[in-house]
């Protein structure tokens, strides 16, 4: 996996590896994108950084926060740059995410574009990702974070607390991210582990909607980039409850869903089966 010039991973899984992911929650998959398609997504990353958008429309949601701690968060970039939106809406993400739930269509339900500085960063806080996704009425997505950098240990990898998916949903931890260790507290006898995403820059990482998951800062003296396509089973249907800027990003667009429909319209694009 660490060799820059290791061959493109296939997106067809074997059974083995769907059954893996269904008992621990994640797969770790090789490289999806190559070094020339990393150097152009981090390229087009640095202009959307930058406010430049070459699709002439701004990202959803922007944060850059420069103190106390450099973290740049930005959502939805697929709406801004060509080369970002052919990145997260890739059908080979798709045709992945859609093995790994069983699926038969895959649509985008919001995409973040996460810069780690050399030194930098947040603490992310264990949690899980449907908990705060839950207008989503059935638990079928995934999250695909895209390495933009080769992940080190001390870079702040993702860490995912194997098999959690299993314990049902969790209250929302106090504060997504922040310099603190809150860790949930597993019932007694619970077997874990908790699995570092150490990756080469293209390769991919999937995890399951209820997998607990966090990272630490970036102690490294190198930035630690990645893109990250949250999706969902085309089956998926609305249910409005719990806020979330999708919903109101939707409703700018003629087309959406209302309570209990099936995810549709412009602001969830398929990608799979691809088009
Ligand atoms: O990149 C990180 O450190 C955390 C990302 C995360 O929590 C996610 O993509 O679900």
């Amino acid at each position: 996996m660490k060799s820059p010039s290791a061959p493109l991973a296939a997106s067809t899984l074997t059974a083995a590896e769907i059954a893996l992911f269904d008992q621990r929650g994640y797969h770790i998959h090789g490289k999806i994108f190559s070094d020339d398609e990393v150097a152009a997504i981090n390229a087009a990353a640095d202009r959307v950084i930058a406010g430049q958008y070459d699709k002439g429309s701004p990202p959803d949601v922007t944060t850059l926060r420069r103190e106390p701690v450099d973290l740049i968060k930005i959502d939805n970039t697929w709406k801004a740059d060509t080369t970002l939106a052919r990145t997260v809406l890739s059908p080979k993400i798709g045709h992945i995410a859609a093995q790994l739930i069983g699926a038969p269509s895959i649509r985008m339900w919001h995409d973040q574009l996460l810069d780690k500085p050399p030194h930098g960063g947040r603490v992310v806080t264990y949690h899980q990702d449907w908990a705060y996704w839950q207008m989503i009425a059935e638990c079928k997505t995934v999250t695909c974070w895209i390495a933009l950098d080769d992940v080190l240990p001390e870079s702040g990898p993702m860490v995912f607390l194997e098999g959690s998916h299993k314990l049902g949903i969790w209250t929302l931890p106090d504060g997504i991210t922040g310099d603190d260790t809150q860790k949930p507290k597993l019932p007694a006898g619970f077997v874990t582990r908790e699995v570092p995403l150490i990756i080469p820059k293209g390769a991919v990482g999937f995890h399951h909607g209820l997998l607990l998951h966090g990272s630490d800062r970036n102690f490294s003296t190198s930035r630690r980039r990645a893109i990250v396509s949250h999706v969902m089973s085309g089956e998926c249907t609305y249910r409005p409850g719990q806020v979330h800027m999708n919903e109101w990003m939707m409703v700018r667009y003629p087309e959406h869903p209302k309570p209990g429909e099936k995810f549709r319209g412009p602001q969830f694009p398929p990608m799979w089966p691809a088009a």
